[in-house]
């Protein structure tokens, strides 16, 4: 059964990877998008493909995460034109820069705890409280399976989704006595531009990432988040790990030997 169709689907970081990805499988499905990210060039091609191959509405804006005010704007621009959003995907996030602690650069730490804690908390204080209101809606946080486990010098990055995972968890207990769903889809590793981000653009780094191994797709982790989102109203998961089969854990990971 598709609950999805018709649904208006507020997605972060919609610009690529796993949030492109969401698009695309809500657009299938028949929901109605709003998709924000920084890149603008890349939100359009994303939103006028979907729409002219699905006969969806995709509204885009321009929209930084880390800036309070930004983000209160777009989302009273959506509330004025009547267009609450029936779930949340709080996609935007990333690891920026892999070192000891003691070694790292602070503004790596700013950006990651920007953007995947305050930029999450930004968003969710300014469209839960419309869900709230209309005792109706569903916020899907993208955790990791780096807020579950930690590894070496992933500390600030673990630290965010760990964090991600807390707030999941409090959200839910926030919105007892309400119909209001929140759900943790956390994936293992999947091949985006997170890595190239994480690596400052060293594309030929992040590739090695991969290498050996058949990460997810973004298209798997947007399949697991439509199931969770297709779920009837009474049905909550609250926290789902999707790994690849060749990764059992952060460390365990089956690598072809060239
Ligand atoms: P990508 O780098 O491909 O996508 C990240 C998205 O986030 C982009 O659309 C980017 O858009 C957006 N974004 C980043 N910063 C901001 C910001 N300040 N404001 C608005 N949008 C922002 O990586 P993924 O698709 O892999 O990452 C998506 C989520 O999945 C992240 O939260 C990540 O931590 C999580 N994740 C990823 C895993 C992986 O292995 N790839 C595994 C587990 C979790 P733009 O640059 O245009 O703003
Ligand atoms: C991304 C997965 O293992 O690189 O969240 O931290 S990992």
């Amino acid at each position: 059964m598709n609950r999805i169709k018709g649904k208006l689907i507020l997605i972060t970081g919609a610009s690529s990877g796993i949030g492109e990805a969401c698009a695309r499988r809500f657009a299938a499905e028949g929901a109605q998008l709003v998709l924000w990210a920084r890149r603008r060039v890349r939100l359009e091609s994303v939103g006028r493909a979907l729409e002219a191959q699905h006969g969806v509405v995709a509204r885009l804006a321009e929209v930084d995460v880390r800036d309070r005010a930004a983000v209160s704007r777009a989302a009273e621009a959506l509330v004025a034109a009547g267009q609450v959003p029936d779930v949340l995907v709080n996609n935007a996030g990333l690891a920026s820069g892999l070192s000891k602690v003691h070694e790292g650069d602070p503004e790596d730490w700013d950006r990651m705890i920007d953007t995947n804690l305050k930029g999450l908390l930004n968003v969710t204080r300014a469209v839960l409280p419309h869900m709230v209101a209309r005792r109706r809606g569903h916020v899907v946080n993208i955790g990791s399976v780096a807020g579950h486990q930690t590894y070496p010098m992933g500390n600030v990055y673990n630290a965010s989704k760990f964090g991600v995972r807390a707030l999941t968890e409090g959200m839910n207990l926030d919105m007892a006595g309400t119909p209001i769903r929140v759900s943790a889809v956390d994936p293992g590793m999947v091949e985006t531009e997170f890595s190239e981000v994480r690596f400052h653009g060293d594309r030929e780094r992040a590739k090695a990432v991969y290498q050996g191994l058949q990460p997810l797709t973004a298209a798997d982790v947007a399949d697991t988040i439509a199931y969770v989102v297709n779920l009837p109203e009474h049905v909550n998961i609250l926290d789902l790990i999707i790994m690849p089969t060749a990764q059992r854990n952060v460390y365990v990971v089956d690598r072809a030997t060239p």
